[in-house]
């Protein structure tokens, strides 16, 4: 087997004009918000890649060591699969446990972050030889299919770091039912989903000490002045991350220091002192309530996998 991953560039849309449509709209609104997907850029990716290694971002570590600990029972229940798609790969490290478990024959990455896509797929090729490994370059929240000659396969779907947290419920249950009928009957989801908890460690996951959670929100403003053009005066936004309760979900925004105006591509958005780009949500669930979304989402609920202090759960679903 060759080392080399086969790159599918199924990023038709072109991100340039879709995310400087996006600012514009989402700065335009009364509320103003933007997708957390644009986090994603190099320095973004990067930045994500240390939040999760901060002591108080309990999230990651804690996924590992439950996929560390069931990888040979999840191989068992999920079966003998052809192909294991990971959405959102990242720095592909999860998936290393559950590659070794399961011996598929192909892995397929997605991501939206096209170089850090390549580097990660990359070492995986590098690393396990006897992997046919490809790379789709992807807004997967948008559009998925299963680029062509690798459709019409058993599938495992990877969705690890509860990034489906980061959907509202109702998009979550629509990506999910999307995921159902992109993937061929049979196929298989295993999925990350942070469980809630004292708001006192939610909280301290995404206001760490270090300040890396606040420089990567920060940075979804450097990146629209470096991308787009923008003149932002970064300094005078500051970091803002706390538990809604009724909407279990951390909610993440960028506070206007002051009264102050960014110009973009001749638009004027003006903000008041204290008013909030709404950045991200981090929707937090119980195990049954997840389950019951799932349901809604036609799949059902084969196995779940948690930590002894219930932080976060595993979920494998199927159709
Ligand atoms: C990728 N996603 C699941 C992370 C989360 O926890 O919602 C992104 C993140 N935002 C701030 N810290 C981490």
């Amino acid at each position: 087997m060759s080392t080399a991953v086969r790159f599918h560039d199924q990023h038709v849309e072109g991100t340039g004009s879709s995310f400087r449509d996006e600012v514009i709209a989402g700065l335009g609104l009364p509320r103003k918000r933007l997708s957390p997907k644009y986090f994603y850029d190099r320095r973004g990716s990067r930045l994500f890649e240390t939040i999760c290694r901060q002591p108080e971002y309990y999230l990651t570590r804690t996924e590992e060591g439950i996929l560390a600990e069931a990888a040979e029972e999840i191989a068992a229940i999920v079966g003998p699969e052809s192909l294991l798609v990971e959405l959102g790969s990242g720095a592909s490290r999860k998936v290393r446990l559950l590659l070794e478990a399961m011996r598929p024959r192909r892995y397929l990455g997605i991501d939206i972050s096209r170089d850090f896509l390549l580097e990660s797929t990359r070492r995986l090729a590098a690393d396990y030889p006897w992997l046919e490994v490809h790379a789709a370059w992807a807004d997967f929240s948008r559009r998925l299919h299963l680029p062509p000659g690798i459709e019409g396969r058993r599938v495992v779907a990877f969705f690890p770091g509860s990034s489906i947290g980061n959907f509202t419920p109702a998009e979550a249950e629509a990506f999910l039912s999307r995921l159902r009928r992109a993937l061929p009957p049979g196929s298989g989801v295993l999925i990350g989903v942070d469980l809630v908890k004292d708001a006192r460690i939610l909280e301290a996951a995404y206001n760490d000490a270090a300040g890396v959670t606040a420089a990567f929100n920060l940075n979804l403003l450097e990146r629209i002045c470096r991308e787009l053009g923008a003149t932002i005066e970064v300094a005078d936004f500051r970091h803002r991350a706390f538990f809604a309760a009724p909407a279990s979900r951390i909610e993440m925004h960028l506070v206007s220091r002051c009264r102050q105006t960014i110009l973009l591509d001749g638009h004027r958005f003006a903000f008041d002192r204290d008013e909030t780009l709404h950045t991200e949500n981090s929707c937090k669930y119980s195990v049954a309530g997840f389950q019951a979304l799932a349901e809604r989402a036609g799949y059902r609920s084969r196995a779940v996998w948690q930590d002894a202090e219930a932080l976060f759960s595993v979920h494998y679903l199927s159709s």
